[in-house]
C-alpha cells in the first residue's frame, strides 16, 4: 500500500519530493547496481513550519492554518535545487486558529464522554495563504513525514485520522483534491466555495461554516429589502470570490435589480490592475457594491481607494473582512463607515483567553512561531534569535512601493506585556472561524468516536464488520463521518448534512464608530437559512448607520 502511494504521489507532483532513482529497474547504470529496491533520492526539500505533537498520541489530526500571509517569491529556481519558499507576513488570526485547534485537542483529551482512553495528538502545518505550500503540507499528511525527510506512512508514528483545513477556498479545494484520492477526511473551518459541495469532485470534504449559497442568498435579500436597483461587484479572483459572487448575481438579478460592474481584485499584487478597480468605484452611477474576498485581499484596493478619497458608497462585506482587524481600521472609516456585512455565528470557547495568554518566547526555544510572534507583537528582536520579522520581499520582485521595512533593532526584554497589546490574537470577541475551527475538530473527534462505539455487526464489508479503533483505515473513519454527523458542541448542536455542508444562521454587522472613534460591528440584523429551502431575514432598521452626507439609506438608483 505504501509503496503504490509513494508512487502515485511521485506522479502526482512529479517529484516533488522523492521519487524512485532512476536506472532502479534496467540495472545498468553503475553507480545504481547495488541499488535495492524502494532506494530514494533527495530532489528538493519540503520546509513545513507549524506545530506537531504526536507523542505518544494513539491518533492524529492534521491541521492547514495561513500562519503567514505569503511566500518569498524566488526568481531563477532552477539554479539550485528546488526548494520550498520561505513565508513571510505573521497573521496574528491564522496564529490564534492554530491555538484554538490546538485548546480542542486538549480539551478533547481532558474529557471521558469522548474517546476516553484515546490520546489525540496533531500535526499542523502553515499554508502561508499559498497554494503551493497547501500541496506540500497535503502530502505531507499522506506520506506521514513530520521533518524535512520526508519517510512513508507505514507502521511507525501514530496514524493520520484527519486533517482540519485548509483555510481558503482555492487552497481547500487543491488538498481535497489529494485528500479525496485516499477517502481522507478533511473537515474545513472557513472554506465556504460553494463546489466544495460536490460531492463527485470532493467525496470527503465536510465543513463547519455555511456554503456561501447561504450567504449570496441573505446579501439578495438585503439588496431587495433596501430596494436597491443597481449594485457593483467586486471579487477577489479565487474560488471563494468568483463563485460567491456568481451566486449573489443568480438570486439577485430580477427585473427590478441589475448589476452595474463586476471588478476583480488580482491574486498577485498589480497597481495598474487595482487602480482600474478604482476607477470603476469611481464612475459608476451605483452606490451600493458588495466585495466578496478575503481580507488580505481585498487590503491594497482599500489604501487604493482611500487614496482615491472614494466616498458615499455602501458596501456589503462578505464574511471574509467584515470582522477583519485588517481593514476594520480608524483610517479607512471615510470609505468603509457604515458597511453592512454577514459574520457567521459567534461562539465563546471556556479557557480560550487563558491559553493564548500562555505563550512567551523563552518558554520553548524551538518556537520559531512563539519567537516571531513575539518579535512582531511588540516590535523588538528576541536576543539571540535568527528569526526574521516583518520583512516584505514584494517590493523586490513586484514592484510594490508603498510598503516599508517596519523591523527594529530594539532587543525584546521579555518583559512585555501581552495584557498592553491591543491585537487580534488576543481578542476573543469575536470568535467566528475560531469557533469553527474547535467545532471542527471535534468533528473529527466525535467520528471517531462513532467508529469505536462500533460492536458487533459494522458497517464493512465482507461480512458486516466494524472497524477497530486500534486500527482503521482512513476510508472508514469517512464513514462515520459521512453519515448522521449530529454532535454537540459547547451547548450547540452541530448538524453536518450528507453534502458535508452545515446551515448555521449569519449575523448582520453594520460598521458604526463607538466613543473612542473604534470601530464597532453593530448587529443590525439576522439571516437564518436552516435547510435549503426555508429563511428567514430580518433587519432592525433604526440602527443602520449610512456613510454618505445625509446619512440616509441610499437608494442607489
Ligand atoms: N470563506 C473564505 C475564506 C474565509 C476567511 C474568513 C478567511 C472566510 N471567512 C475569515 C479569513 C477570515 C469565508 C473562502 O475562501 O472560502
Amino acid at each position: 500500500v505504501c509503496t503504490k502511494l509513494w508512487l502515485l504521489i511521485g506522479l502526482l507532483i512529479h517529484g516533488l519530493e522523492y521519487a524512485p532513482t532512476q536506472g532502479m529497474d534496467d540495472g545498468e547504470d553503475e553507480e545504481d547496481a547495488e541499488a535495492e529496491e524502494g532506494e530514494c533520492r533527495l530532489l528538493g526539500k519540503f520546509d513545513l513550519r507549524g506545530y506537531v505533537n504526536a507523542e505518544d498520541a494513539m491518533h492524529v489530526i492534521g491541521g492547514m492554518f495561513p500562519i503567514h500571509f505569503r511566500t518569498i517569491l524566488e526568481e531563477d529556481p532552477t539554479s539550485t535545487p528546488p526548494m520550498s519558499p520561505q513565508c513571510e507576513g505573521f497573521n496574528f488570526r491564522g496564529y490564534r486558529w492554530v491555538k484554538a485547534m490546538i485548546h480542542a485537542i486538549n480539551d478533547i483529551n481532558k474529557r471521558d464522554d469522548i474517546l476516553p482512553d484515546i490520546k489525540l495528538g496533531y500535526q499542523i502545518y502553515d499554508t502561508c495563504f499559498t497554494m503551493s505550500k497547501t500541496v506540500e503540507n497535503s502530502l505531507a499528511f499522506l506520506t506521514g513525514q513530520n521533518e524535512t525527510t520526508p519517510v512513508f506512512r507505514c507502521s511507525s508514528g501514530a496514524p493520520l485520522a484527519a486533517v482540519v483545513g485548509a483555510g481558503g477556498s482555492t487552497l481547500s479545494i487543491a488538498s481535497s483534491r489529494i485528500l479525496g484520492l485516499y477517502y481522507f477526511p478533511q473537515v474545513g473551518y472557513a472554506s465556504s466555495s460553494l463546489l466544495l459541495s460536490d460531492k463527485y469532485q470532493f467525496p470527503t470534504y465536510l465543513r463547519t461554516i455555511p456554503s456561501d449559497q447561504v450567504q449570496s442568498q441573505g446579501m439578495a435579500d438585503l439588496v431587495h429589502h433596501f430596494g436597491w436597483r443597481w449594485i457593483g461587484t467586486i471579487a477577489a479572483d479565487d474560488d471563494y470570490g468568483k463563485y460567491g459572487v456568481k451566486a449573489f448575481k443568480e438570486k439577485v438579478e430580477n427585473a427590478y435589480t441589475c448589476i452595474a460592474f463586476s471588478e476583480t481584485i488580482p491574486k498577485i499584487y498589480s497597481r495598474t490592475k487595482i487602480l482600474s478597480v478604482v476607477d470603476t468605484v469611481r464612475k459608476t452611477n451605483a452606490t451600493v457594491i458588495v466585495v466578496y474576498s478575503s481580507d488580505i485581499d481585498f487590503q491594497p484596493l482599500m489604501e487604493e481607494l482611500i487614496i482615491g478619497n472614494i466616498s458615499a458608497k455602501t458596501w456589503i462585506a462578505s464574511e471574509a473582512w467584515v470582522t477583519s482587524a485588517l481593514i476594520a481600521r480608524p483610517e479607512y472609516f471615510p470609505v468603509l463607515g457604515g458597511t453592512i456585512g454577514f459574520a457567521v455565528k459567534r461562539g465563546e470557547i471556556p479557557g480560550l483567553k487563558e491559553f493564548l495568554q500562555d505563550i512567551h518566547p523563552s518558554k520553548d526555544p524551538d518556537d520559531d512561531l512563539a519567537i516571531e510572534f513575539w518579535q512582531t507583537a511588540f516590535n523588538c528582536t528576541w536576543p539571540n534569535s535568527s528569526i526574521p520579522y516583518n520583512t516584505d520581499n514584494r517590493k523586490n520582485v513586484t514592484g510594490h512601493e508603498n510598503i516599508t521595512d517596519f523591523s527594529s533593532d530594539q532587543l525584546c526584554t521579555g518583559e512585555e506585556k501581552l495584557e498592553d497589546l491591543n491585537n487580534t490574537y488576543l481578542d476573543v470577541s469575536q470568535l467566528r472561524i475560531t469557533y469553527n475551527v474547535y467545532k471542527a475538530v471535534f468533528a473529527v473527534a466525535y467520528g471517531l468516536d462513532q467508529l469505536r462505539l462500533c460492536e458487533g455487526k459494522g458497517p464493512f464489508e465482507p461480512d458486516n464488520e466494524c472497524a477497530s479503533i486500534d486500527d482503521f483505515e482512513p476510508w472508514q473513519l469517512m464513514f462515520y463521518m459521512k453519515n448522521k454527523m449530529k454532535f454537540n458542541v459547547l451547548g450547540e448542536s452541530v448538524d453536518i448534512n450528507d453534502k458535508g455542508d452545515v446551515y448555521t444562521p449569519y449575523d448582520i454587522l453594520n460598521w458604526q464608530r463607538n466613543e473612542t472613534d473604534e470601530i464597532a460591528f453593530v448587529k443590525v440584523g439576522k439571516f437564518d437559512m436552516p435547510n435549503e429551502v426555508n429563511r428567514e431575514f430580518h433587519i432592525y432598521n433604526e440602527s443602520i448607520f449610512w456613510n454618505n452626507p445625509a446619512a440616509s439609506h441610499p437608494r442607489s438608483a
